[in-house]
């Protein structure tokens, strides 16, 4: 171990390389090829601010040019650094309606494939709140060279090879898995090198936050209304009345709950009958991660993972956290 006594990304990806089945030099490329990304996004959404002053944040700037708000900054930064690193061939985004062909030279016979939310919840950047980007990674299932399909981006939440998700908050932080357990990696900006801090991260099996946007209350399904029912009691031995904590964004929700345990519910509601959340860029990456590190997530009635997809924006119910409180949820269900 170094004296300087720290782990990058990088030096993380190369010591585990042996434990992912596929431990060519591609996948860990590809892993760096995110971070190299979210770290150019973490320095534009700490300048959020300053954009407003700088005429940037979705208005005409002081050239009366368009310029682009942040998520969609996220996006393109995403596709340019995927499509220079080499090792995707296609790009499932929640900003592009289509599936993104990378037919780049270097790109184009890649085995991989991303599904990407580039900046979830960017509604809040403008009041500084923590936003954060969400992804996972599928290896190809269609013959490689040849444009991507809705087939390979329809596998199962169960066939991801990894998921992760960077936090843009107090501090902007990685957490992945490749199926072998959670870590996180907290970026030191005067290096701008993402160093372990979090290794082997294990979501509590109990916790006392419920996280969902109860304003949608009087659309919940009869057990949801239950759940938040029995949350709100006073019961000294199961610590309730329980605290309600909702920040809008889904990345700081989960990872709040990851760190301290609790349950993020979005149920259906009258606006979104099959509920909000995307299955392919939010709910599935979300799903491997919270599952790696010992929590559960379901729509209610069905893993999250065993879903088989149907649409790049499909929209799914999704009930994720700590296992004992998922189970509480269940069994109102009953
Ligand atoms: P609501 C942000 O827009 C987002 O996609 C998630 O990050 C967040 O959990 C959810 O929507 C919030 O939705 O309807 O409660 O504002």
């Amino acid at each position: 171990m170094s004296n300087f006594n720290i782990t990058t990304l990088g030096q993380f990806i190369i010591e585990r390389q042996n434990e992912y089945r596929d431990a060519k030099g591609a996948f860990s490329r590809l892993l760096r090829d995110i971070g190299i990304a979210a770290k150019v996004i973490s320095r534009e959404v700490n300048k959020a601010g300053l954009a407003e002053i700088l005429g940037e944040a979705g208005h005409d700037n002081v050239q009366g040019e368009a310029v682009k708000k942040l998520d969609v900054i996220a996006n393109e930064l995403f596709i340019d650094c995927l499509t220079r690193g080499g090792e995707c061939c296609a790009i499932a985004s929640e900003e592009n309606e289509d599936i993104i062909q990378i037919d780049s030279p270097v790109s184009k016979n890649a085995k991989y494939i991303v599904t990407l939310d580039p900046l979830d919840g960017s509604s809040n950047i403008d009041v500084n709140v923590s936003i954060g980007t969400i992804f996972s990674i599928y290896k190809r299932i269609t013959q490689t060279g040849t444009p991507a399909t809705t087939e390979d981006f329809f596998q199962c939440g169960n066939k991801a090879v990894a998921a992760g998700y960077v936090i843009y908050g107090s501090s902007t932080m990685l957490v992945y898995t490749t199926g072998n357990g959670v870590n996180g990696f907290t970026l030191d900006p005067s290096i701008g090198e993402f160093c372990l801090s979090h290794l082997n991260m294990k979501f509590p099996k109990d916790g006392t936050v419920y996280s969902l946007n109860e304003g949608n209350k009087a659309a919940f399904p009869d057990f949801v209304n239950k759940y938040i029912d029995w949350c709100q009691q006073t019961d000294k031995d199961t610590k309730r009345p329980y605290s309600a904590r909702y920040i809008g964004s889904m990345v700081a929700d989960v990872h709040r709950n990851l760190n301290k345990g609790g349950i993020f519910i979005y149920p259906p509601t009258a606006k979104a009958p099959k509920g909000k959340l995307r299955l392919l860029y939010e709910c599935n990456p979300m799903s491997f991660i919270i599952e790696q590190a010992g929590g559960i997530a379901t729509t209610g009635t069905e893993r999250i993972l065993d879903i088989v997809p149907s649409a790049l924006h499909q929209r799914v119910p999704i009930i994720l956290g700590s296992e004992n409180m998922v189970k509480k949820v269940l069994e109102f269900m009953k």
